[in-house]
């Protein structure tokens, strides 16, 4: 078979429900292993926030805790990883989201290292998000978006992540407490990498 485009980088995808930590933890980690971070959740914001007819049928299904189309967030994330070839890895934060997406990437980028799993519980999450949605302007952040992005996640993610772990591909993180806690336990991940 020819040989996939990134091949030979590393690919972490980041997954974990909606406020697990993600974002948050992916900034820590660039600062420390120096790779490329891109999260598909801030690949389809920035365009939304450049008002095409697209942007305004992405921002209803993000709205609705929906997953948005696979082709455009594919094609958002394969030009966002070209726009990085001096990166030595890739942590690919809220990809893939579904079984399809999964698929979709091993076919045609390249193989993933591991998967990145933050686990918290639901309540957890809520608190965050509702907090966050006091200052952060995302249509997402309310309560009802939010419960529909938690069950989205169950429905649609744990899949994802439950067929990488039989492959022995999952390295997991509980995402409860301080963000310094979890990003001492989040770095012990990239030890052997
Ligand atoms: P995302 O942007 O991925 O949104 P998210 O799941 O909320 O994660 P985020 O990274 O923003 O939050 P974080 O956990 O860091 O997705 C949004 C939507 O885009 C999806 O619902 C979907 O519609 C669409 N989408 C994205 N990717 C897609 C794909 N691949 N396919 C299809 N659709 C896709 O942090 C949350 C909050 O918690 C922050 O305020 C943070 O400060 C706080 N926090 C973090 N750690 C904390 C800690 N330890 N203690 C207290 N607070 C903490």
């Amino acid at each position: 078979a020819a040989q996939l485009p990134f091949a030979n980088r590393k690919l972490v995808f980041v997954l974990g429900g909606p406020g697990s930590g993600k974002g948050t933890q992916c900034a820590e980690l660039v600062k420390r292993l120096g790779w490329a971070h891109l999260s598909t959740g801030d690949l389809l914001r920035e365009e939304v926030a450049r008002g095409s007819e697209l942007g305004k049928r992405l921002e209803a299904d993000m709205k609705e805790g929906k997953m948005v189309s696979m082709e455009v967030t594919m094609d958002l994330l394969r030009a966002a990883m070209e726009a990085r070839p001096d990166a030595p890895g890739f942590l690919i934060d809220g990809f893939p989201r579904t079984m399809e997406q999964a698929e979709m990437f091993e076919r045609t980028l390249g193989t993933c290292t591991f998967v990145l799993f933050f686990s918290a519980a639901h309540d957890v999450l809520t608190t965050r998000l509702l907090k966050r949605g006091e200052t952060s302007g995302r249509a997402d952040d309310n309560a009802e978006s939010i419960a529909k992005r938690l069950r989205t996640f169950d429905d649609m993610s744990m899949p994802v992540v439950q067929f990488f772990k039989k492959d022995g591909r999952v390295r997991e993180v509980v995402s409860e407490g301080s963000v310094e806690d979890i990003t001492n336990r989040t770095m012990a991940c990239f030890d052997a990498v």
